[in-house]
């Protein structure tokens, strides 16, 4: 019985993949980064942080390949030629000159050519160039709040499930926070995503514009969080009392909804705090910034009043490290 209900779980599960289709475009945007059912491997990449850092990946993939391929040769070679019965009187030696200086040698050869690809990519990550568009990102328990320094607004990002996205006919059709169902369903296609983004999709999304270096300053107002965007190649931790930064460019062409998910356990609700990105065409930004400064002008400023909270244009924390 237990058998034929799993089955008919996963057939449900089957049909339902294949009855939703493509992913649901909001306002024309398609979804490009998101985990995909049964796919392994990293997300598409969508900045040249991304890519470098795939290629990077194969690269030492291929190179731990050979390296295990070599130790497990030896190491059979060893059971093989040199066991017991095939080899009952062994040599007595203990040393051997050229082969210890090889396997000193090889190693160190083999780290520098790593490094030699790993720090300019661990460089382009870390050092952090002059923004065209700075945001402020501050980390809650258990959502996200945005910055525009430099266009006076900001807004909070819940998940779509969460109280805050509900309204009392929601409840009234059957919704229930965090859960999943028809009602929820409803809920999520008047936000304009479909049942598949569930968990990952938020009421107010990153507007982000491609093509120009978005430079994040992230700090967190009660624990430590971590943004993430996969296919952007970027993870950083918001910790309170500090702030840190990340930047990416998002490529020409790659316009899209991206999806992120905080990734430093943050309490009890740390699965419900997602992050959704808008990554959309300098003209589609800034329509965008203009709706955005009426629709979040009344709303109160979104970062916490705590005196390390970063409420100032990246130019100003620039001068402060060079104080
Ligand atoms: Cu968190």
């Amino acid at each position: 019985m237990r058998k034929n209900r799993a089955a008919f779980a996963s057939f449900a599960a089957l049909t339902s993949v294949f009855a939703s289709g493509p992913a649901a475009a909001q306002e024309g945007l398609e979804i490009k980064g998101a985990p995909v059912d049964g796919l392994m491997g990293f997300q598409p990449p969508a900045t040249s942080i991304a890519t470098d850092t795939q290629a990077l990946d194969q690269m030492v993939l291929v190179i731990i390949t050979a390296i295990c391929a070599l130790v497990f040769a030896l190491i059979a070679w060893v059971i093989v030629r040199h066991n017991r019965r095939a080899n009952p009187q062994p040599r007595s030696f203990t040393h051997n000159t050229v082969l210890e200086i090889a396997w000193t040698l090889g190693p160190v050869i083999i780290l520098v050519v790593i490094g030699s690809f790993s720090l300019p990519v661990l460089f382009k990550q870390q050092v952090i160039p002059e923004g065209d568009v700075v945001i402020n990102v501050t980390g809650n328990q258990w959502y996200w709040s945005y910055e525009y320094p430099d266009e006076g607004f900001g807004f909070d990002s819940y998940l779509i499930g969460h109280p805050a996205t509900l309204e009392d006919s929601d409840y009234e059709a059957g919704a229930r926070d965090y859960v999943l169902n028809d009602a929820m369903v409803a809920v999520l296609e008047r936000y304009g995503y479909s049942r598949d983004e569930f968990l990952l999709a938020t009421d107010n999304a990153v507007v982000v514009p491609t093509g120009k270096v978005v430079v994040m300053n992230l700090t967190g107002s009660d624990v430590i969080h971590s943004w993430t965007i996969p296919a952007f190649g970027v993870k950083q931790d918001a910790v309170p009392g500090r702030t840190a930064q990340l930047w990416f460019e998002v490529d020409e062409g790659k316009e899209g909804i991206y999806f992120g998910q905080c990734s430093e356990l943050c309490g009890k609700d740390h699965a419900y705090m997602p992050i959704t990105v808008r990554a959309v065409t300098q003209e589609e930004y800034e329509a965008w910034l203009k709706g955005a400064r009426e629709q979040f002008a009344e709303a109160a400023p979104a970062a916490p009043a705590l005196p390390y909270a970063p409420s100032v244009p990246a130019a100003q924390l620039v001068q402060v490290a060079e104080k």
